[in-house]
């Protein structure tokens, strides 16, 4: 458990953060890669031209990465259809399907209620599938009302599987000899969809939910991949079987060969939950001392090791998370006197039950033909001269 981790070797501070209402954990002090008089040194193999500017909006750079919670501005952005314009006087909230009392909410109604705040890291489950898309995770505080008490409120009836949160954007989709106009909605099943941690977010890093992040109300499902964080939410319907739609049922479906009872088959699975990853993001100079310094997320963070060229695991040093389990955490590692010229700089997770990052290369990661939910180790490269 990283909670233990924490309080065995780190010393714990309250309110580092920039805002007030969450905690960070300061689990070492500052690091080098913070002070202000060092010199970052850009990675060689910057990002290439996104081919998909109408669905990656924005994207991090993780030279820029100096905040534990990523400012509104540059937290990534991710649209499949178009980014519908919500104005607060005509939208509401239904909560609708299996239910034993429907509910319709507006704006005012929701932040009327109790207000809950969680510090939760999103990754698309696309991020760092391709050289154009390694900016696709950020962290920010979100803010509005457990999911669980308005499904408590509404009253899931007996036969009720599965939770469909409807986004409000739609696209057209041809499925078979059929063209026709598909919502955005994901579905989770009754206890995933109960589990207290999931929020209705209306805020995110104090400031109302902004346009393209998905106003005016949007699911927050920590430990989940982006995908089942629907934006522009509009309806919560309780149904009696899963919902098969584009995004639960076509797209975003990891196809995988697998050995099932002694035999090879291919896989289909729904992209889920997040999976334990890691970054480097940057390394600074600072006089003739270097230091990196990335970002660790997917799972509680036990420890990160740090790989440079073909060299030994080293173990880096976190220095901020707040031990959720939901949030990346942040890492450092001092560089000791690097030989002039390229170099690779690889980083690797390891959870609280020790399980590891995999490699790029590993089976489990190759045998896919898709290419969701890559967790594999980056490796990034530098020229230091
Ligand atoms: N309604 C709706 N919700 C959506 C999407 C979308 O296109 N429409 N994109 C999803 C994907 S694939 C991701 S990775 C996250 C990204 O959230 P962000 O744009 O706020 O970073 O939103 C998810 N929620
Ligand atoms: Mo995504």
């Amino acid at each position: 458990m990283a909670t233990s981790l924490i309080s065995r070797r780190h010393l714990m501070h309250s309110g580092g953060g920039a805002m007030a209402g969450y905690s960070v954990l300061r689990l070492a002090g500052s690091s080098l890669a913070f002070q202000s008089d060092a010199e970052v040194i850009p990675w060689l193999d910057q990002p290439e031209e996104n081919p998909v500017p109408e669905a990656i909006v924005n994207q991090i750079v993780w030279e820029e990465l100096d905040s534990w919670i990523t400012p509104n501005e540059e937290f990534f952005i991710i649209k499949h259809f178009n980014a519908p314009e919500l104005n607060e006087a005509d939208w509401q909230l239904q909560i609708t399907g299996l239910v034993d009392n429907p509910l319709s909410l507006t704006l005012a109604h929701l932040r009327a209620r109790e207000q809950e705040e969680r510090t939760v890291t999103l990754e698309c489950s696309g991020n760092s599938a391709f050289p154009f898309n390694k900016g696709l995770v950020s962290n920010a505080a979100w803010t509005g009302v457990s999911l669980a008490s308005l499904l408590e409120e509404a009253g899931i009836q007996e036969h009720g599987r599965e939770v469909v949160f409807w986004g409000a954007d739609a696209g057209e989709q041809v499925w078979r000899e059929a063209t026709i106009t598909e919502q955005f909605a994901r579905s989770m099943s009754v206890s995933d969809a109960m589990a207290p941690e999931n929020l209705i977010a209306t805020e995110m890093n104090g400031e109302q939910l902004p346009h393209m992040h998905g106003f005016p109300a949007r699911l927050i499902a920590p430990g989940w991949y982006g995908v089942a964080n629907v934006k522009w939410l509009t309806k919560i319907e309780v149904r009696d079987s899963r919902y098969q739609g584009n995004f639960m049922a076509r797209d975003y479906v990891t196809i995988r060969e697998e050995a099932v009872g002694g035999e090879s088959v291919w896989t289909f699975t729904s992209v889920g939950r997040g999976r334990l990853k890691s970054a480097p993001a940057r390394v600074t100079r600072t006089g003739d001392r270097y230091s990196i310094m990335g970002a660790a997320w997917g799972a509680q963070v036990g420890g990160v090791d740090v790989r440079i060229d073909d060299g030994a695991w080293q173990p880096a040093t976190l220095t901020e998370g707040d031990g959720s389990g939901f949030t990346w955490t942040f890492w450092t590692m001092d560089w000791d006197a690097p030989a002039a010229g390229e170099h690779t700089v690889t980083s690797r997770a390891i959870d609280a039950d020790g399980a590891i990052q995999p490699a790029a290369d590993d089976p489990y990661l190759t045998a896919r033909t898709t290419y969701w939910e890559n967790n594999g180790q980056i490796t990034r490269q530098i020229l230091i001269s």
